[in-house]
């Protein structure tokens, strides 16, 4: 077995109470991945406790969903250990109100590319597969062999992750093994994809202003595209900050590269905790641009046709020419 598998196991076996954590603005990778891991770790430890706290419900009908705790501020008192999936660090879980003690025994079970220094508390489980909810699967089914078996809750709720974090299966990330897992889940119950996919593909209203301006900013040069919002504009606005990352997720997956003319594209988010630095998401379509090259060339990573980086920039005018400098090379 992994190593990363076997510290997963002695940890899940020595402390009693664990507090389930996923990304701020979590998608239904999140939300799927946290409660398979919680269900699948019930049904191995029925005497220890496993809660999953969140700020927000998952926009749709999730099995189990009713079991995550809403909070309006994440605390880990009285816990002893601490699992994230679908986030690479716990610092992408939590805001400054919120309670969360970092130096709890701590274990990462992400499929991101984003990589963050890695401390003596933390074991990360990443093999970068399709989604977090693969890599859950993947991880229960070594560490649990014959005693972990789907029923109808936990085959929706990896098909689910699946589907939504490989948009149907068309992405690069998905494997034979992402479909060799879906197959497993797909043969204990058959889920309504074509349903699943028009409700997921919903987004808040409350997203709108954020898109308006977003799309203000629009600029394209040659067959690329770029969008932004200033992180001033977010601190003075509490409507738009709240809107923002599924203004710039929508944007990014839904409008950027489906410009006529346009093929492939970048857009730009301040993350709002930390001073200085901004998310660059890049896109693109096949056969176009390789924008991993590019998110590799500013320091960041990720696949041939979406890719991103963390950048640090005084201003948001100062990052735009950094990004710009190296993009504009590939124009
Ligand atoms: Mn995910």
């Amino acid at each position: 077995m992994k190593n990363e598998y076997k510290e997963f196991k002695k940890i899940a076996e020595r402390y009693e109470k664990f507090l389930i954590l996923t990304h701020k603005g979590p998608d239904v990778d999140a939300f799927c991945s946290s409660l398979l891991l919680r269900q699948i770790l019930m049904e191995m430890y029925p005497k220890k406790t496993f809660n999953i706290q969140a700020k927000q419900n998952p926009s749709m009908r999730l099995p189990n969903m009713k079991d995550i705790e809403m909070v309006s501020k994440l605390d880990s008192d009285g816990y002893d250990a601490i699992l994230i999936t679908d986030a690479g660090d716990l610092s992408l879980c939590i805001d400054d109100e919120d309670s969360v003690d970092d130096t709890l025994p701590i274990v990462i079970i992400d499929h991101h590319d984003t990589f963050f220094s890695k401390k003596e508390n933390i074991t990360i489980i990443n093999e970068n597969m399709s989604s977090a909810t693969e890599q859950v699967y993947m991880l229960a089914k070594e560490v649990y062999g014959k005693r972990f078996k789907l029923n109808e809750d936990s085959a929706s709720l990896v098909q689910y992750g699946i589907v939504a974090d490989t948009g149907r299966f068309l992405y690069d990330i998905t494997t034979p093994n992402t479909h060799r897992v879906f197959a497993e889940a797909k043969s204990i119950v058959d889920v309504d994809l074509e349903d699943f996919a028009y409700r997921n593909s919903k987004f808040p209203r409350e997203a709108t202003p954020a898109i308006v301006k977003y799309l203000d900013s629009l600029t394209i040069e040659k067959d690329m595209a770029y969008m932004f919002v200033d992180r001033v504009e977010l601190e003075n606005d509490q409507e738009l900050r709240r809107g923002s990352s599924e203004a710039q997720a929508f944007l990014r997956d839904k409008s950027l590269r489906y410009i006529q003319g346009v093929h492939w594209g970048f857009i730009i988010k301040p993350d709002m905790n930390t001073e200085d630095n901004w998310f660059v998401s890049f896109r693109s379509t096949k056969g176009y641009q390789d924008v991993r090259g590019i998110a590799e060339e500013l320091g960041g990573g990720g696949h041939t046709y979406a890719a991103g980086v963390l950048m640090k920039a005084n201003s948001l005018n100062e990052l735009l020419e950094r990004v710009l400098s190296v993009v504009r090379k590939h124009l």
